[in-house]
């Protein structure tokens, strides 16, 4: 089964544009504690490079677009991210990293706990141990 999980957004539309409305539990998969956004990213930058003991996010690439590298320690797949209506649903024990920003890319992340640098995993082999 793949690592990477979209979600698709209704896109609101009408003759003056275009809405998506965002509502937890409902088409985003958990309660939102937590909003946060990756902007302004220096030419050739690489981010996360870690996992979470426990958190789900979902990933939106409002401008732009950037790459992520999703792992689980066993299998590695690359995917872009470049929709305001095409999400990315990460779940727990994920390893992630971001690449390959375009200039001025912007990403809004939804996640379901609030920020704990304790349920981070930084380092990849231990990520590979207790993903075994
Ligand atoms: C993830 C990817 C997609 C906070 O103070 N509060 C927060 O909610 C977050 C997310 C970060 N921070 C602080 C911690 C660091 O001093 O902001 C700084 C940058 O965070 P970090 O190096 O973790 O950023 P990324 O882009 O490598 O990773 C982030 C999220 O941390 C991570 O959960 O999945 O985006």
């Amino acid at each position: 089964m793949s690592l990477v999980k979209f979600i698709d957004f209704e896109i609101k539309g009408d003759e003056r544009g275009s809405l998506i409305s965002l509502e937890g539990n409902k088409n985003v998969p958990f309660d939102i504690k937590r909003v946060y956004y990756i902007f302004d990213n220096v030419p050739g930058v690489q981010r996360g490079f870690h996992a979470h003991h426990n958190l789900k996010q979902v990933v939106i690439c409002m401008h732009g677009e950037c790459t992520f590298v999703l792992d689980n320690g066993k299998v590695r797949e690359e995917v872009i991210l470049n929709s305001k209506s095409k999400a990315l649903y990460i779940e727990d024990f994920i390893w992630r990293e971001m690449k390959n920003f375009s200039p001025g890319a912007v990403l809004v992340v939804l996640a379901s706990e609030y920020y704990d640098e304790a349920d981070y995993i930084r380092n990849y082999e231990d990520f590979k141990r207790i993903s075994k």
